[in-house]
C-alpha cells in the first residue's frame, strides 16, 4: 500500500481548519494507504511554550486524533520525540540544506525574520519536517494550503540527497483538498484560523460544544455591501463562510452562494452543520476521555512500528553519507 504521513503541532487546541484542512484527509487516508499520523511535539519548542502544558497538550493531541476518526488498528498514531530518528535525521538534511532556501519560507518570514532574539529552531524547522516525512518512505503527505512550501523543501531536499548521495529517499507528493485547504479566521478572514494565535470568536476548536459554534459564526466577519456571491478576494469573511458550508454540503462554494440571499441564513444553517460535522468527535472524546490508559498504549505501539521504519532510513541515509556503522 502507498505510505501516508502526516503531522501535527500539540501547540493549543485543534480548530476547524485543521479538521478540515488535514483530518478529513487524514481518516480517509487511512483505508487504503499505510498510514502514520505523529504528534510533532519537537516542533512546538519552536516558540515559547510551557513545559507542563506542551506534556499536556502532547497527550491531548493524541487523544483527539481518535476522536476525529483515526483508527489505531489501521493505522499509525505516535509522538514525534519518541522515535529519536526524527532530530538524528534533521541533523543530517540541515547538512545538504541552505541559509538561503529556509530564508525564503513564508512562515519564518512572518514570524520571525529580521528579529536577532527568534529561536535556531524556528528558522530550521521545515528541515525537521523535511525529515519526519522523508524517515518513513513517505508517498503521500495530507497537509492544508499553509504547510505546502514546506513540503516542496522536503521534495527538494529528498531529490538533492538523492542526486548527491544515491538513491535513498522516496520523493512525497502533497495532497490538498480542494475545499477547504485554508480556512480563515472568522473574525480576520485575511489570516488562516490557527491555534498558536489568541482569537477566541476568530477560532472555532473542534471540541466547541454547539452553542459556542452558533454564536461564532453568528458574530463571524462579513462585510456591509450584502451580496451573497463567492469572491475571496472582494469578500473574504463571506467566501471562508460560504467555503466551509460546501464542505459541509459537499456542493460547490458558488453553487452555495446561490442558494442564498441573506448572511444571516447561510450563518444558521452553517452552524448547524458544523454541530453535526464535529458531533462525532465530541462524542468519542467524552468517551476516550475515560480511559486515558488507552491512549497511552496507542502511542506506545505505535512508537514501537515508527521506529522500525525510521531506524531503517536512518540507516541508509547515514550510511550513504559516509558515517561509519
Ligand atoms: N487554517 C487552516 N486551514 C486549513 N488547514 C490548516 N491546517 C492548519 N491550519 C489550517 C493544517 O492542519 C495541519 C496541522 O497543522 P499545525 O499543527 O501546524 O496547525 P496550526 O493550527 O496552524 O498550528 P499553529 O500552532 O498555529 O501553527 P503555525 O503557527 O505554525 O501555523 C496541517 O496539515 C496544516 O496544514
Amino acid at each position: 500500500m502507498p505510505r501516508v504521513f502526516s503531522g501535527v503541532k500539540p501547540s493549543g487546541d485543534f480548530h476547524l481548519g485543521n479538521y478540515i484542512g488535514a483530518f478529513r484527509q487524514w481518516v480517509a487516508h487511512q483505508e487504503d494507504h499505510d498510514a502514520l499520523y505523529c504528534v510533532v511535539d519537537l516542533h512546538a519548542l519552536t516558540e515559547e511554550i510551557d513545559p507542563e502544558y506542551l506534556r499536556r497538550k502532547t497527550f491531548e493531541a493524541a487523544l483527539n486524533l481518535l476522536a476525529v476518526g483515526l483508527d489505531p488498528a489501521v493505522c499509525t498514531i505516535f509522538v514525534q520525540s519518541h522515535v529519536p530518528e526524527h532530530p538524528r535525521l534533521t541533523w543530517l538534511l540541515e547538512c545538504s540544506a541552505s541559509m538561503g532556501e529556509l530564508r525564503r519560507m513564508t512562515q519564518f518570514k512572518a514570524k520571525g525574520s529580521g528579529q536577532e532574539a527568534v529561536r535556531v529552531g524556528l528558522f530550521t524547522y521545515p528541515v525537521l519536517m523535511a525529515a519526519d516525512i522523508l524517515l518513513y518512505d513517505t508517498d503521500l503527505v495530507p497537509v492544508g494550503e499553509d504547510q505546502r512550501q514546506h513540503l516542496e523543501l522536503a521534495r527538494e531536499l529528498a531529490q538533492r540527497f538523492n542526486h548527491r548521495y544515491g538513491a535513498t529517499f522516496s520523493v512525497p507528493q502533497a495532497a490538498t483538498p480542494g475545499v477547504g485547504a485554508r480556512v480563515m479566521d472568522l473574525q480576520h478572514p485575511e489570516r488562516k484560523m490557527s491555534k498558536s494565535v489568541d482569537s477566541p470568536l476568530g477560532t472555532v476548536d473542534v471540541l466547541d460544544d454547539p452553542a459556542d459554534i452558533a454564536r461564532k459564526v453568528k458574530k463571524a466577519v462579513t462585510d456591509t455591501d450584502a451580496q451573497m456571491r463567492y469572491d475571496p478576494g472582494a469578500k473574504p469573511g463571506l467566501a471562508n463562510l460560504l467555503e466551509l458550508m460546501a464542505v459541509v454540503t459537499g456542493k460547490g462554494p458558488d453553487e452555495v452562494a446561490s442558494g442564498y440571499t441573506r448572511y444571516g441564513d447561510l450563518k444558521a444553517d452553517l452552524a448547524d452543520g458544523l454541530v453535526e460535522l464535529l458531533r462525532p468527535v465530541r462524542e468519542r472524546h467524552r468517551t476516550l476521555s475515560a480511559e486515558p490508559e488507552s491512549v497511552h498504549e496507542v502511542l506506545r505501539t505505535g512508537a514501537a512500528r515508527a521506529h522500525e521504519i525510521a531506524s531503517a532510513t536512518y540507516a541508509r541515509a547515514a550510511r550513504a553519507m559516509g558515517l561509519l556503522a
